[in-house]
């Protein structure tokens, strides 16, 4: 019988991949999606990757308790990922409430609902690089400390101990991967690389002139989410749940990475990119790489592509995307 996999999440970037992902290994994919006035739209990116028919969607939000438990009970998962957050670092000042309701009890409430109706069930939590914020490492590994620095990283703090927390007061096998930040063709708009990539696009293709960016010198240790979603099952293949740090071991500014997708289709960046103030965070996040050395001993992960291929292959989709008139490529 195959087995059965929750995730929380589906419809993002993250969501849509590991749905993919799982499909391949052989099983049962089951998602939560919470209501929307636009249905039309939900689903984009696991329409784009071919799997909007292959996956079962639930309705479900994380903010509501039943319907978490309702869903576990119905689809019995063997494994559990909670992706769902409301992810957006800027978006966390201006929603700080909502981002810490989702970002941070939204865990809590799929693990109680998993520890009251599948406490035998695997759990895996979507812990983030900006937990460091304000570096206490030059490299951060699993035990550098954190100093988050914004409304969403100081929630997912809590979703990370509360994660440990209940592993370690009912013996759940559930694990955090601290993942650095990864990317893609299906990255949301507002993320500076898909921004990056998507304004590349249309000044190559007559449609604009200048992009607007805010802080060039913030530096980030970038990978593609197909290779990160891979680590994300291979942590609940572990016979003990732990947690790992999930990164390319390489950090690029994002004057860098602009430099990188301007200069795939021929252009300079210094001619088209301009600061606007208004895109500087409250409190920034400088400086980010990760060690993935742990993982790649017990986990045996590597990452296959390089940020450069990456930023390749989101301007061409870009430049489909302009072209076709699609919404993912
Ligand atoms: P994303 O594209 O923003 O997707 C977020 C998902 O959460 C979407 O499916 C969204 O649904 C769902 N969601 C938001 N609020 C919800 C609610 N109240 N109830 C149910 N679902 C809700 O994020 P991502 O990049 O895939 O990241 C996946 C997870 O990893 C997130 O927890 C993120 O914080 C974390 N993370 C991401 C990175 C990265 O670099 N990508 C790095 C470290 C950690 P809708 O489609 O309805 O909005
Ligand atoms: O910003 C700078 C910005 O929004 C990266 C989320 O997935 O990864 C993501 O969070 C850097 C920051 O990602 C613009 O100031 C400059 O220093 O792409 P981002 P993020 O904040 O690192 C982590 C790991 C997560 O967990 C999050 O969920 O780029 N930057 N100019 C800009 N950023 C944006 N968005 N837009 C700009 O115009």
């Amino acid at each position: 019988m195959s087995r059965r996999a929750l995730i929380t999440g589906i419809t993002g970037q993250d969501g849509a991949y590991l749905a993919a992902f799982l499909l391949e290994q052989g099983y049962e994919v089951a998602g939560f999606v919470r209501r929307s006035a636009s249905a039309e739209f939900v689903g984009a990116r696991l329409k784009w990757l071919g799997i909007y028919d292959k996956v079962k969607l639930i309705d479900g939000d994380i903010l509501d308790q039943a319907s978490l438990i309702r869903g576990i009970r119905d689809s019995q998962p063997d494994e559990i990922y909670n992706l769902a957050a409301q992810s957006f670092v800027t978006s966390s000042w201006r929603q700080p409430h909502l981002t810490g309701d989702v970002t941070s009890l939204g865990a809590l409430n799929v693990l109680e609902a998993m520890n009251l109706e599948r406490p035998g069930a695997r759990f895996y939590q979507a812990s983030s690089s900006e937990m460091y914020g304000l570096i206490q490492q030059p490299v951060q590994t699993e035990t550098t400390p954190f100093y988050p620095r914004s409304p969403y990283a100081v929630a997912k703090v809590y979703a990370h101990w509360i994660t440990i927390n209940y592993r370690e007061s009912f013996g759940l096998h559930a694990s955090a991967g601290i993942l650095f930040n990864h990317e893609s063709p299906l990255r949301g708009i507002e993320f500076v690389t898909r921004k990056v990539s998507d304004g590349v696009a249309r000044i190559k293709l007559g449609l604009a002139d200048k992009l607007k960016l805010g802080n060039l010198e913030a530096e980030r240790d970038w990978g593609h989410a197909k290779d990160y979603v891979r680590a994300m099952w291979l942590m609940l293949q572990q016979d003990q749940p732990e947690d790992f740090v999930i990164a390319s071991g390489r950090t690029t500014s994002v004057r860098a990475m602009c430099e990188m997708a301007f200069s795939h289709v021929g252009l300079n960046y210094k001619d088209h990119v301009e600061v606007d103030p208004q895109y500087f965070r409250p409190a920034e996040v400088d400086r980010l790489i990760g060690d993935p050395s742990k993982a790649k001993r017990l986990l045996k992960w590597e990452p296959t592509i390089s940020v450069e291929a990456m930023i390749s292959e989101m301007v061409d989709a870009d430049i489909r995307r302009h072209s076709h008139g699609s919404v993912y490529g």
